[in-house]
């Protein structure tokens, strides 16, 4: 039996790039996410992979998900975004609430979840797709920057309470990533807007760039824990420090 790969937030952008990278590496992969629509088109096209619905603010979509699967031995979870740039003393408390709950919630149910299938595959890799954005903060990233942050400590807490089980934990933060989605939503659909993040600037990653640096940590050696791995363009050299020509 191949191993399995289950990929959250794999409609679009990071993770469904990962879906088809993983499945190129040989997993038989289970994408999940919201949109069926979309998925059921991946999965017709790419026969290692199979579509399931989740939602990671539900614990009960969450239970299903893993009812549904005779093995696990690589979760990324991928789920996430941002939604608006406001100062923090103006930013809404609906939008930090629902970042929270998709970007750390939904990352602990779906780990809850799925961590007794990778312990029990005896070589399993949790790999949690944080951000840049959770390793420094940046003036309107408020409710997001928090997510983040929240969930790269919920990698480094794993990595020490699973000490000694075969499971592996890394984390990936990429920084500038031009994919069809992430600025869109975080500029609440105003595509001018999300348009604008990557005007001039030579080579943002792509998200196949980012799933390329997740098939290289999830099929390192067992022994080897890639801890966190941080990913950006040439052109952004600090959050701040951005080429644009
Ligand atoms: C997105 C990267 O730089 O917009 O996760 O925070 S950034």
């Amino acid at each position: 039996m191949n191993r399995t790969a289950v990929v959250t937030g794999a409609s679009s952008g990071i993770g469904e790039a990962t879906a088809r990278r993983l499945a190129a590496e040989g997993f038989d992969v289970v994408a999940a996410a919201r949109r069926r629509d979309r998925l059921d088109k991946l999965a017709a096209e790419v026969p290692e992979i199979r579509a399931v619905t989740l939602d990671v603010t539900s614990q009960e979509s969450v239970d299903e998900l893993a009812a549904s699967l005779d093995r696990c031995d690589v979760l990324v979870n991928n789920a996430g975004g941002a939604v608006g740039l406001e100062p923090v003393a103006s930013g809404d408390v609906a939008d930090w609430q629902k970042m929270y709950d998709v970007n750390v919630l939904g990352s602990l149910r779906v780990t809850q979840a799925l961590l007794p299938r990778l312990v029990e595959s005896g070589d399993g890799v949790l790999v949690m797709l944080t951000s840049v954005a959770g390793l420094v903060s940046y003036e309107g990233g408020g409710g997001y920057n928090a997510a983040k942050h929240a969930q790269s400590s919920m990698a480094e807490v794993l990595r020490l309470e699973l000490c000694g089980e075969p499971v592996r934990i890394v984390e990936i933060a990429p920084g500038m990533v031009h994919t069809e989605e992430f600025a869109l939503n975080r500029f609440r659909g105003d595509s001018t807007a999300a348009d604008r993040v990557y005007q001039g600037v030579p080579g943002p990653l792509s998200a196949d760039d980012v799933a390329d640096a997740v098939a290289w940590c999830v099929t390192r050696p067992a022994h080897v824990n890639i801890d966190r791995l941080v990913i950006r363009p040439r052109a952004q050299a600090a959050q701040y420090k951005i080429h644009r020509v």
